[in-house]
């Protein structure tokens, strides 16, 4: 029995899900917690009612050891056969899906489009975009209570990844108070927040403190310390054996220079052509703006875009485009 009411949008969302036998479930490219927190508590929670699910992400570690572990069940290198339901999750835009094979499914499969992104484009058949949620997965929790779904731990562990990640340990301006409930509930399913807290964010291998060194080192600050950039090359990635999963916070770097409203984390990552930038923003000033302005999105106050530059061409493109709001 569904907990939905009728009027209720989510009734579309839980009817959906609650109809389909197969389910492809995706995110964005280069998963990040929510994104891939959100996925497996999305597949664990549709297990449970007995469907067959197929992650389709191309998961590292998190640089977590053991956190989000039940993600291996839904893997496999089968080729992908058509579901009743493709389920995207965290996602804005269709050339952002997590595999280039997918991009050409969505709106041909069934597509169900679950996210936060105020920039989501809808390009799903249903969509269901809550652009005030501190995450997906926050979107998640609350379809699953609207269907009446419970959690064990594993669920609520996958969902209390996404929102911790998100809300960068629920301190950003997107954690509500509902936010907050919702985390007292995972809570009380049993998650073990500690050890996520170490995993995620207090451990880090030596090969993570020396690419930290070398970002702490190319720190850079412009416009009388108004932006502060740090960049990382493919070089430094290869030299210190680093994934982007090591260097997932690193935008904190440069946010954390007092005085800075806008901090920018630029990296090249092995064998990837292209050059991407992590942008934080402190209000009044936009990140979203600015990614969009390279092509990017996201968030008003976190946002990112890639570009086809050198960093320092990159660095140089990115200057003259802030002169204006800061010289
Ligand atoms: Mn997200």
């Amino acid at each position: 029995m569904s907990g939905a009411r009728p009027n209720d949008p989510v009734a579309a969302v839980v009817a959906a899900l609650e109809a389909a036998k197969s389910l492809v479930v995706t995110a964005h490219v280069s998963p990040d917690g929510d994104a891939s927190g959100s996925s497996l508590a999305l597949a664990l929670l549709l297990r449970a009612r007995g469907k067959e699910v197929r992650l389709a992400i191309p998961m590292d570690d998190l640089g977590a050891p053991g956190v989000l572990a039940p993600f291996a069940d839904f893997r496999s290198d089968a080729p992908l056969p058509e579901p009743d339901l493709f389920v995207c999750l965290d996602c804005a835009t269709v050339p952002r899906l997590a595999l280039p094979e997918l991009r050409g499914k969505a709106g041909l499969w069934r597509t169900l489009n679950i996210d936060h992104h105020a920039t989501n484009t809808r390009y799903g058949h249903l969509n269901y975009v809550q652009d005030d949620y501190s995450s997906t997965g926050e979107v998640v929790y609350d379809i699953a209570k609207a269907a009446g779904w419970s959690f064990d731990r594993d669920i609520a562990e996958a969902l209390w990844v996404a929102i911790v990640t998100d809300t960068g340990r629920f301190a950003y301006s997107s954690t509500r108070p509902s936010t907050l409930r919702c985390a007292a509930e995972l809570l009380a399913c049993g998650v073990r927040a500690p050890w996520l807290n170490d995993e995620l964010f207090c451990l880090a291998d030596r090969k993570i403190l020396a690419i930290q060194e070398r970002a702490l080192a190319s720190l850079e600050t412009w416009y009388d310390g108004k932006v502060a950039v740090i960049a990382l090359s493919e070089r430094d990635y290869i030299e210190t054996g680093c994934t982007k999963s090591c260097t997932e916070n690193f935008s904190d770097i440069p946010r954390s220079v007092r005085g800075s409203v806008l901090a920018l984390f630029i990296y090249r990552l092995p064998g990837d052509p292209k050059t991407h930038f992590s942008i934080r923003a402190r209000a009044p000033y936009s990140a979203c703006a600015l990614a969009k302005a390279f092509g990017g999105g996201g968030h008003e106050l976190a946002a990112g875009a890639t570009v086809e530059m050198p960093i320092d061409g990159a660095k140089a493109a990115l200057k003259a485009m802030l002169e204006l709001a800061f010289e």
